[in-house]
């Protein structure tokens, strides 16, 4: 059962990645009568296959798209790339060679620093990033639930007329997952990492939900602080708009997510890796080469690598 007439002539999608956010997309996109297959990393994931469930508000629905392993050899004209940030180019890099010409190459991570490489990995296919706020996560392998509705902002990478990312929305499950086509998703990009630097790493060092940033006591004394100094190592990378809308912003998402734990927490808390090198650690990086102070940002990443070794190393 699909949810539209799709023509069959629309080129298939390929999702990389078996987690919560490739079952949730693959998912989406049979519902839409796509074809679609997931490339998993090797055939371990292969035994625990028989399709993905995904749950929703909607209730329970079953689909059987492909499962793949990067050997396959079967050209790529759309990809959805729904790895975690460390791991987006080595999982590019191994099917690279697959993609064609025209190909549309879509990744969909938090954080910055590797998208640059992403360019040069995918040649003359075209490069798209989407930054979604949607929500999911898997109980058990291939069975994802749709926690929380969110919205997907979809870009050219570094950026590119809207006109390009809304002809690319046009083969996205926009009927389940709500797309929003702009212009310069690099600006989005930074905007939200701008966010992410102040409440995500403060949050899983306190193992707090995201509204206790904005109580009295100690979480609150770093948000501040660590909004502060965000936002004058952004004014100081050019970023003025979104240093300026920083304490403000960062306050609101705080506020409207004050019951939810942070991605960060939530990875430290499940013993995860998580994706600090390329928020926070991304920042640094940038602030040490522009000869800029970020001492605050830099102690939230040493924090976070100590929980990290905690767990990791054993
Ligand atoms: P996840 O850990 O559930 O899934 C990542 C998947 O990538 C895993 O299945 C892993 O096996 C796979 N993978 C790693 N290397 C691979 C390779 N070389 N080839 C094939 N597969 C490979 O992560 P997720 O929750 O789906 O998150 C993906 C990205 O989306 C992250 O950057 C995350 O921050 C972002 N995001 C997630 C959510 C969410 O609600 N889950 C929401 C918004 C953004
Ligand atoms: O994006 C988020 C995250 O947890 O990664 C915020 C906005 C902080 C919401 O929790």
């Amino acid at each position: 059962m699909t949810d539209d007439a799709t023509p069959s002539t629309a080129p298939a999608w390929h999702v990389l990645g078996t987690g919560s956010m490739a079952c949730l997309w693959a998912a989406s996109l049979a519902a839409s009568g796509h074809e679609v297959s997931l490339i998993a990393r090797d055939r371990s994931r292969h035994a625990a296959y028989h399709g993905i469930t995904l749950e929703s508000a909607a209730g329970g629905e079953h689909f059987e798209p492909a499962l793949e392993t990067r050997e396959s050899a079967t050209p790529i004209a759309q990809l959805l790339v729904c790895t975690k940030a460390y791991d987006a180019l080595d999982a590019l890099a191994g099917i690279a060679h697959r993609l064609a010409p025209e190909a549309a190459v879509v990744l969909l991570q938090n954080g910055m620093g590797f998208h640059d490489e992403a360019l040069s990995l995918v040649g003359g296919a075209r490069l798209f990033c989407a930054l979604s706020t949607e929500g999911a996560w898997c109980p058990a392998p291939f069975h994802v639930r749709h926690a929380g509705r969110g919205v997907t902002l979809l870009g050219r990478y570094p950026r590119g007329p809207r006109e390009d990312a809304q002809a690319l929305a046009r083969a996205l499950p926009t009927r389940r997952l709500e797309v929003r086509p702009v212009d310069d998703i690099e600006h989005e990009m930074w905007r939200k990492l701008a966010v992410n630097c102040t409440i995500n790493a403060l949050t899983a060092v306190y193992g707090c939900p995201n509204g206790a940033l904005l109580e009295p006591g100690d979480p609150g004394r770093d948000f501040a602080a660590v909004c502060f100094e965000t936002a004058a190592v952004l004014d100081a990378l050019g970023q003025h708009i979104i240093a300026a809308e920083l304490p403000a912003a960062a306050t609101e998402v705080a506020r409207r997510t004050a019951a939810n734990r942070s991605s960060m927490l939530q990875d430290v808390q499940a013993r995860r890796r998580t994706e600090i090198d390329y928020i926070n650690g991304f920042l640094c990086r940038r602030a040490e080469a522009a000869d800029f102070p970020c001492h605050f940002n830099r102690v939230l990443c040493r924090r976070i690598r100590a929980l990290e070794q905690g767990y990791l190393s054993r």
